[in-house]
């Protein structure tokens, strides 16, 4: 089983697209494992974002995901990382296939809308960084069966 951080970012939010973003994830069959609403600190910010120190695109993202409240969420189920990936659509928005979030509601790759974890262990790695362990949730749901193959 996979987990991915998935955040709303800020123009996310201020966009009415938090409620989006949990149903398309939901319907696709993922599990909720945690979900919190916060003001990103500069610190989190640098420690989320650290492998894009020095890029020239880096001052504007930090400026951006902290510049307005994001939804962050932690998901998992089997394959997390790549259907999730696959929902949210390609970073840049043109690229994005029709029908995912960011062919659907984003044109600018500096506006993308969402966050998602580029591999399992990124996927570990960031749920580690946003949430503590008393914030993620372990619990079944009654219909995981007749949506994870493997669900015992
Ligand atoms: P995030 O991390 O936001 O889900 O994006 P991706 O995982 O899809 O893409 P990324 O790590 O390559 O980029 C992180 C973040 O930087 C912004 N960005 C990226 C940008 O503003 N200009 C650029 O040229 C690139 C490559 C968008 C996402």
């Amino acid at each position: 089983m996979e987990r991915s951080l998935v955040l709303v970012k800020p123009d996310g939010v201020q966009r009415g697209l938090v409620g989006e973003v949990f149903s398309r994830l939901e319907r696709r069959g993922l599990r909720l494992v945690g979900a919190k609403f916060l003001e990103v600190s500069k610190d989190l910010a640098k420690k989320h974002y650290a492998e894009h120190e020095g890029k020239p695109f880096y001052d504007g993202l930090i400026k951006y995901i902290t510049s307005s409240p994001v939804m962050a969420m932690a998901w998992e189920g089997p394959n997390a990382v790549a259907a999730i990936r696959q929902t949210m659509g390609s970073t840049r928005p043109t690229e994005a296939a029709p029908g995912s979030l960011r062919h659907d509601f984003g044109l600018e790759v500096g506006r993308n809308l969402t966050h998602a974890s580029d591999a399992p262990e990124t996927g570990e790695r960031e749920v580690k960084l946003w949430f503590d362990s008393d914030e993620l949730v372990e619990w079944e749901r009654a219909i995981d069966r007749w949506v994870f193959e493997d669900s015992d």
